[in-house]
């Protein structure tokens, strides 16, 4: 059984039986000494115990993930610049359309407002650090000390620390490649670790979601709605009204031509979950049904994979104000304006595999000072969010490609506009 499907048996599992406690503790139908002892010895003993370790588990990750897969990805960044021109377009545009997309998902929160009203505060009220000035909180993004800013998870440091390391690394010749090949090694690595704690995600869901809907009831699963619904409407509308701009206005082509083109990649990459896995099908999608040139493809569709993930940063925008909202915390705009920058900055080190968003939404979270726990309440839904934001990643590096090809003079529009290709040329 796969892991998709472990995570959302182990969500429905603790949901109901979370609830089933709930019930039991309102109608006290068990007896005082029973409930009691559920109380103590489950929801806040062997739950609770459960859901910090694995808290901790995702916590423990965030740092070697951060610096390794950064530096992975500052040196593919920097490969590509002596690519010239393309470069520049391709990076400025994928990093554009991340911030967009963290923009859209911060503002439908704040509009929507999914988490006001939803008190979750089960260890007593969550005190937020207070948020520095403006021109602190940017002299405190270069770090004087990177072992420290790994010590303490000052992470926007350790994302500055590790693009000009992999910038360094990429124009040191030789050593700089043996280096770089240690850190795509390295970085195998650490992405197998995530891998393994992974399959301990069931039982941290499952004992946390009991442990929530044990002290909060049904009436939070509207809450978790909510969320879900303003995650994925947010989605939509970047994927199809962002994008759908992007392409008309810098290349003048159709959008529903390329959507439709778009779907056998859209399709692998909802059922892996995984922007790497799909690279293979989004490069011959591109290419034999888009029309890009394979000189432009080749550069722009593995870059994208690797740091264009707009689905991921909006899922990292509406559920850092969903769990600010919930514990009630104001982070000001100082603190959503650290939010953009920071998931932005990260979607370049966001692995394309399944689930390490919401490790890297840990790091958004700890950078603006909100409790991880938070993680464990969405986390319950994130599996089918993920499979829908990495449609929408691949989406936006095959729109990025596009757009790049066209004003490169390197797109063939009589393939992009040829309705008779029907499947992908392998
Ligand atoms: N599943 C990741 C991808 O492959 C994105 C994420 O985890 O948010 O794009």
């Amino acid at each position: 059984m796969g892991l998709t499907t472990r995570i959302l048996i182990a969500m429905l599992a603790g949901i109901v039986f979370g609830a089933l406690l709930n019930f039991l503790n309102a109608s006290q139908l068990l007896g005082s000494g029973a409930t009691g002892a559920i109380n103590s010895y489950l929801t806040g003993g062997l739950f609770d115990i459960v859901g910090r370790i694995f808290i901790a588990s995702l916590k423990l990750m965030v740092v070697p993930l951060v610096l390794v897969s950064l530096v992975c990805g500052a040196c593919a960044l920097s490969e590509g610049s002596r690519i010239g021109p393309l470069a520049g377009k391709t990076v400025l545009l994928y990093l554009l359309t991340t911030a967009v997309a963290i923009t859209l998902a911060l503002c439908m929160a704040l509009i929507i407002q999914p988490g006001v009203g939803v008190d979750v505060a089960p260890g007593g009220a969550f005190v937020p650090k207070e948020s520095p000035p403006l021109s602190d909180v940017l002299v405190n993004i270069f770090p004087t000390n990177p072992v420290a800013a790994m010590a303490q998870g000052n992470m926007l440091q350790i994302i500055v620390f590790a693009l000009l390391m992999g910038y360094a690394i990429s124009r040191c010749g030789e050593p700089g490649e043996r280096i770089a090949a240690f850190f795509n090694d390295l970085n195998e690595v650490v992405l197998r670790m995530v891998g393994v704690l992974m399959v301990f995600a069931p039982y941290g869901v499952f004992a946390l979601l009991a442990k929530t809907f044990a002290e909060l009831g049904m009436e939070f699963i509207l809450d978790l709605g909510k969320y879900f619904l303003v995650v994925l409407a947010t989605l939509l509308l970047h994927a199809f009204g962002v994008y759908s701009l992007l392409l008309k206005l810098l290349s003048g082509l159709s959008p529903i031509e390329l959507f439709k083109k778009m779907r056998p990649a859209q399709v692998f990459a909802f059922s892996t979950a995984s922007s790497a896995a799909t690279i293979p099908v989004t490069l011959s999608t591109v290419e034999k049904r888009i029309g890009v040139d394979n000189k432009v493809a080749a550069f722009t569709v593995p870059l994208g994979a690797t740091i264009n993930m707009d689905g991921t940063a909006i899922m990292q925008g509406v559920a850092t104000a969903f769990i600010a909202q919930m514990y009630g915390i104001e982070i000001g705009v100082m603190g959503y304006l650290t939010v953009i920058l920071t998931a932005t900055l990260a979607s370049v080190g966001t692995a394309g595999v399944p689930g390490v968003g919401l490790i890297m939404l840990a790091m958004v979270l700890q950078q603006v000072g909100l409790p991880l726990e938070g993680i464990a309440i969405v986390m319950g839904v994130d599996r089918l969010l993920d499979m829908v934001r990495t449609a929408v990643n691949i989406t936006g590096d095959s729109v990025v490609s596009a757009v790049v090809a066209k004003s490169e003079g390197a797109l063939s529009e009589e393939i992009f506009y040829d309705r008779n290709y029907d499947s992908v040329a392998n």
